[in-house]
């Protein structure tokens, strides 16, 4: 008797279980509004990897199953617009906002608005070789002192180290100024970081393309090269500018947005994970401490969204409160 009172017992609790699991998972579940997976879209630097992963993680607390696309930065409008990928969360001003505005101009996209955080990016010096050119970063401080960034392979000229060749910067600038320099790709992302790093260690001058936010604002300190302010006359006016001769004679503008964007079936579709992308808002403190987990931390970044989660509750609680 006792045996099938425990037996009885032990099929009702879990029993309850289950159901309870499944309960919570269908209410959760309506709280995102769709269990269709939601696809995310990784690019190649940190700060955005994390960023994907922390939405992704917030996203999941709400019942939403979600999924990870390797994505190139140029290309990821056109993913979002046929629904390929669902979220944009790091649209950064100068390098993709014209991808991004036609895009919108096509529709299939919408905008979800944007964070705090106020980017740049850019030719960029660590403090300590600030210190070692008077007039630096003045671009013509750094225009006399080209031999400090001269390698053995360059021919005489100062080293720019530029991000990787995908990112498909502009290098007319260094013509346009007049200046001894010549660029040099990195392969990936993290190769920035090396070559700052054996830089800071051998005490060698270096200047390198970086943006805020990013690690580097708080490990190494330093500042943009401040060239000609840029004017939109800069770009397609050869007359403007300090060369009468060429276009691209100023530096990139300073001050851009941080946008975030959505399939336009979003809305629709997950309602309330929309409504937590509408309100996600990154500072510049937030994303410099997403890209430290990883790289000074060296954490994975699923595991470094985790400990951002973990370690900023108070940041992102309200994001999830009051959905239906
Ligand atoms: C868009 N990025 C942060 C790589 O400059």
């Amino acid at each position: 008797m006792k045996n099938i009172v425990r037996k009885l017992l032990n099929i009702v609790s879990t029993t309850m279980l289950v159901l309870g699991f499944f309960s919570l998972n269908n209410a959760n579940a309506e709280k995102c509004g769709s269990t269709d997976t939601i696809n995310i879209p990784l690019h190649n630097w940190t700060s955005q990897v994390v960023m994907s992963h922390v939405v992704g993680q917030l996203f999941y607390k709400i019942g939403c199953k979600v999924s990870y696309k390797s994505t190139e930065s140029q290309q990821v409008y056109e993913s979002i617009r046929t629904g390929d990928n669902i979220i944009a969360l790091e649209i950064w001003e100068r390098p993709f906002g014209k991808l991004f505005k036609e895009a919108l101009d096509k529709g299939g996209i919408i905008e979800a608005g944007k964070h705090d955080a106020i980017t740049r990016e850019g030719w960029w010096l660590p403090n300590f070789v600030i210190e070692m050119c008077p007039g630096l970063p003045n671009w013509k401080a750094l225009k006399k002192c080209s031999d400090m960034f001269v390698r053995s392979d360059s021919n005489g000229k100062g080293v720019y180290v530029d991000g990787p060749i995908e990112w498909l910067h502009d290098t007319r600038r260094i013509e346009a100024l007049g200046m001894n320099f010549v660029t040099m790709n990195v392969k990936k992302a993290n190769d920035l970081w090396i070559e700052l790093e054996t830089a800071y260690n051998k005490k060698e001058a270096i200047v390198l393309f970086n943006w805020s936010p990013n690690f580097t604002d708080s490990l190494y300190g330093g500042q943009f090269v401040e060239f000609p302010t840029f004017n939109e006359k800069c770009i397609t006016n050869e007359s403007w500018g300090v060369n009468s001769n060429m276009t691209h004679d100023c530096g990139d503008p300073v001050g851009g947005y941080l946008k975030k964007a959505a399939w336009h079936g979003m809305p629709k579709k997950w309602p309330g994970a929309y409504k937590v992308l509408t309100r996600i808002n990154f500072t510049t403190n937030n994303i410099g401490d997403m890209a430290i987990y990883v790289d000074v931390d060296r954490m994975a970044y699923a595991q470094a969204a985790s400990s951002w989660i973990i370690d900023n509750k108070n940041v992102w609680e309200p994001w999830l409160s009051d959905l239906e």
